[in-house]
């Protein structure tokens, strides 16, 4: 039996000029001005190539979970232990959730109810650590995140951040100055993962060191999430103390997060998330994590998965043949990180170049970057987006030519050959509607 990498939509044509309104008739009469938006917003994502890899299309179901009257609901607490009464809906709803995410990702607990990936970790270092500790991840410029302990963070701030990067010459982790690191600070938590990681994080490797200096592990799946539920990435279970991720990346759910662990853990990780951080869950988002959780336990959902890292890999092969720098060489996952330097155009100008293209990206800085954050060197890149359009290994050097003729046009300043790029990405949208979308 063959299925399909992408979810069903529902979606026909997105060629027309004008805005879509038709999917929100009540928004739209009395609201037009936002309503307009939103429209506008609907027709940019159809026509356009969209390759921020934290980005993807959800389904219609996820969609129209997180559009309903659980939106109107308070439930402070968890199932069968709440502050607020008429909960006969909600509480099957939350059980429902954590149930698939125990079940998905192989897990003893799960907490579906951090608002999103900061909190989530915030509520980890409410959890494990008190104010003034040692904590250590990898630093943001290397490809980590924000909240594992940077400086410009509440974490950093708040928090003593050590942190750890990538090797110059090879973009990859180097475990012994990890290990150094971790046994000379002693941190209470280590975090593992990032934003800008384009190849498989060592969970075991981690754990180990984490084990030798008596810290809690935590595994930030927040990006490669879907690729661990549809096996196409090594699992953080059982190496992990903790297992934090955000839920709309390559999990393809809505804008929210989960926490999961060990039962051991259970207590001091609900806790911290509520009442130690947040009030009160936005159910109609758990609701729409149990839908996108329900879709990654189909067998579809592992040639999703699986389809995102063949369609990166068949991108940076591509990239490569055109002379691009890749950080570490290629992929292992749904994401490249290119160094623009020897194209000399800085990231900024060719990311604003490719939007003018109808290429969507975002500009990164590369490990050792001597440019500032807000005028980088390089560009990231991911296919979550592309492949749940159902765009396949197939089209990945025309993909490739694209950027190259973007990034060309960036140095050049030719915006007649970045539109002839724009037209050529439309048709190819046109011929691949994206899940979600409705019918212009
Ligand atoms: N903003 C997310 C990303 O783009 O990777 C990380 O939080």
């Amino acid at each position: 039996m063959t299925h399909s990498p992408s979810p069903s939509s529902s979606h026909s044509a997105v060629s027309a000029d004008a805005p879509n309104t038709l999917n929100h008739p009540a928004l739209a009469a009395q609201d037009p001005e936002l309503s307009a938006l939103i429209g506008a917003e609907e027709q940019l994502q159809a026509d356009t190539l969209r390759l921020i890899p934290s980005e993807n299309y959800v389904s219609t179901a996820v969609l129209e979970a997180s559009g309903t009257v659980l939106q109107n609901k308070y439930s402070e607490g968890y199932p069968g232990r709440r502050y607020y009464e008429g909960q006969q809906n909600i509480d099957p709803v939350e059980r429902l959730a954590v149930a698939r995410a125990k079940s998905v990702f192989g897990v003893e607990h799960a907490n579906v109810q951090p608002y999103s990936g900061s909190p989530a970790n915030l509520a980890v270092y409410l959890a494990f650590a008190e104010p003034g500790d040692t904590v250590m991840g990898m630093a943001l410029p290397m490809g980590g995140h924000l909240t594992h302990g940077w400086g410009v963070s509440a974490t950093g701030k708040w928090f003593r951040g050590v942190q750890y990067g990538v090797r110059h010459d090879t973009g990859r982790i180097d475990f012994d100055e990890v290990r150094d690191l971790a046994l000379k600070e002693r941190p209470k938590l280590i975090f593992c993962g990032g934003t800008a990681l384009p190849r498989t994080i060592d969970f075991a490797a981690f754990a180990k060191i984490a084990h030798e200096a008596g810290a809690v592990l935590v595994a930030d799946i927040a990006h490669i999430a879907g690729l661990i539920a549809g096996g196409a990435h090594p699992s953080p279970v059982p190496h992990a103390d903790v297992i934090s991720t955000t839920t709309h990346k390559t999990l393809r759910g809505p804008r929210g997060a989960m926490l999961m662990s060990r039962e051991e853990h259970a207590k001091a990780i609900d806790k911290a998330v509520f009442p130690g951080l947040q009030g009160g869950p936005h159910n109609q988002t758990t609701a729409a994590i149990a839908v996108a959780l329900h879709e990654a336990s189909q067998p579809s959902f592992r040639d999703y998965a699986h389809a995102v890292v063949a369609n990166a890999q068949a991108l940076a092969e591509a990239l490569l043949a055109r002379g691009f720098d890749l950080v570490s060489g290629g992929t292992d996952n749904h994401l490249i990180l290119m160094d623009l330097t020897p194209k000399d155009v800085p990231g900024k100008v060719a990311a604003k170049a490719l939007d003018r293209a109808g290429i969507v990206v975002n500009y990164n800085t590369v490990p050792y970057d001597p440019r500032k954050p807000f005028d980088p060197s390089g560009i990231r890149i991911g296919t979550p987006s592309l492949t749940s359009r159902g765009l396949g290994t197939q089209h990945m050097p025309t993909v490739a030519d694209w950027i190259d003729r973007g990034v060309a046009a960036a140095r050049a300043g030719d915006e007649d050959a970045l539109t002839t790029i724009r037209s050529e990405v439309a048709d190819l949208m046109a011929a691949h509607p994206a899940p979600g979308l409705p019918a212009h």
